[in-house]
């Protein structure tokens, strides 16, 4: 059988195979696990000299073989081309993208370095499978260095459409290296049509079935939206019902109504329009006031990089001017932490709340989504309000209520109907997700990908 390597920017630590891990990294360890094979990457250190040789060390079937970055190539690589151009033109954020060409010539050299880690530890039949946005590059890298094997690239967030993605000087280059693999997956079928419509509109690629055709090439695309593990989130929100936190919680709430938002601080999240949509629900139905809190949870990300400041200043400047306006002495309407909070208590936030505000301005999919209709209870469970810009809307539009993010308004419409929703129709929406969490779980969304590109 073959052997699976897995390459990602960060490589997470085998203490993360724990209940405390996210989706993907339970997911793909379990394949790695049972397959055998490599993971690959940054291991999250910045070092001061060029360091040559890659640490590797083993558990139980898989070797962990990771690098540091020098401050160059982490300037370059990580916060210069990565999160300065690639995440927020992805996201359609085209006004915070910083394009420097030399940060592009160090994404491409540190795509290169991370190749020819594999050089001397790939066997003819493993199949290799890259992650995201960081490593476009990576499978041309191989291919140059005479890697024939199998490569597969999943891109875990949006791809834009492609009048947003040649605002990127780089772009054509860049998308004719996503071309040297032999599966390119998506989360949706939206961002496959934009990769497809690139591809044969500015590469003269053309398309048979699911398969491009490029010279000599054949790409397979397709959209794999990644899942979680439905029954373990249900039995994490159910492990924390006696602690300390959740207890805290529910004294500060005092029995009123709680709406939840759980994301990394990033701009692509939506947040400073989530607090206008609060305010405006406060604002137009006065009954609200007094009688449900808003509790944000968003620990701080990527602070090096520019955009992050300053939307966590817009952010505490709109919390501040909200509760200081609408606060009475034994009310906050808005809770806002900067902070992270362990998965199984996560969960049981989710489980005792009545909304889950999930309203990205766009997403590739939303784990948190998926996460919090898992979380719920059968017989009373609270209600997911999505952005119809998140990639989950795709499987969850029938049982979520869609929102339009840049639409205020019709966010504190939907929070509304949210909180007085009967609890039949709750219920309905909830078996309805429920289904589809369980249908499109984590292992499918693997074993889908891994089952395409190596059939
Ligand atoms: P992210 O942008 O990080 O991921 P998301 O999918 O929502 O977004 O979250 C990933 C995981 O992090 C989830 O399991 C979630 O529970 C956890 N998480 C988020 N906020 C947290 C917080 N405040 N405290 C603790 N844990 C938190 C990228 C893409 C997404 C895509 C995923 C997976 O941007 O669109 O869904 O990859 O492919």
């Amino acid at each position: 059988m073959s052997r699976l390597i897995v390459v990602s920017n960060r490589v997470a630590s085998i203490t993360e195979g724990k209940s405390s891990a996210g989706g993907l990294v339970v997911g793909v360890l379990d394949a790695l696990r049972e397959m055998g094979g490599i993971w690959l990457g940054w291991n999250g250190e910045i070092e001061t000299e060029p360091v040559q040789l890659p640490i590797t060390h083993s558990d139980k079937n898989i070797d962990f073989v990771t690098v540091a970055l020098t401050q160059r190539e982490y300037d370059q690589y990580y916060r210069g081309f990565s999160n300065g151009v690639l995440w927020p033109t992805f996201h359609y954020r085209i006004d915070l993208s910083r394009y420097i060409r030399r940060d592009y010539t160090g994404y491409r050299a540190v795509n290169r370095r991370f190749a020819q880690l594999l050089t001397s530890s790939v066997k003819s039949d493993d199949i290799i499978w890259v992650h995201d946005y960081h490593l476009i590059p990576f499978g041309q890298a191989c291919r140059g260095l005479g890697i024939k094997n199998k490569i597969g690239f999943f891109l875990h967030i949006p791809f834009p459409s492609p009048s947003v993605l040649r605002t990127i000087p780089s772009h054509r280059e860049l998308v004719e290296s996503m071309c040297a693999y032999d599966l390119v997956g998506f989360q949706t079928q939206g961002d496959v049509q934009a990769f497809i419509d690139y591809a044969t509109r500015y590469l003269d690629a053309t398309l048979n079935g699911n398969t491009l055709k490029m010279g000599e090439r054949s790409i397979k695309v397709g959209a794999y939206p990644i899942g979680i593990q439905p029954d373990q989130i249900k039995e994490l929100s159910k492990e924390s019902r006696y602690s300390k936190p959740l207890d805290a919680l529910k004294e500060g709430l005092q029995h009123r109504k709680l709406i939840v938002s759980v994301d990394r601080l990033d701009y692509s999240k939506g947040l400073v329009e989530r607090f206008d949509a609060f305010e405006c629900l406060l604002e137009g139905s006065p009954q609200h006031r007094g009688k449900v809190t808003l509790v944000q949870i968003a620990p701080p990300s990527r602070q090096d990089v520019q955009g992050y400041r300053q939307i966590r200043r817009q952010l505490e400047s709109t919390a501040g001017r909200i509760n200081g306006k609408w606060t009475e002495l034994s009310w906050t309407p808005i809770r806002y932490m900067n902070r992270s909070y362990e998965r199984t208590l996560l969960m049981s936030f989710f489980r005792v709340s009545q909304v889950g505000l999930v309203t990205p301005l766009r997403d590739g999919m939303n784990l948190v989504a998926k996460e919090y209709v898992a979380s719920q209870p059968a017989n009373d469970p609270g209600v997911l309000v999505l952005s119809e810009f998140a990639g989950a809307a795709a499987e969850m539009q029938q049982g979520a209520l869609m929102v339009n993010p840049y639409d205020v308004q019709g966010m504190a419409d939907g929070l509304d109907r949210a909180l007085n929703m009967p609890l039949e129709e709750r219920k309905q929406r909830y078996e309805h997700m429920m289904g589809v969490l369980k249908k499109n779980n984590l292992s499918v969304w693997r074993d889908r990908f891994l089952n395409d590109l190596s059939p």
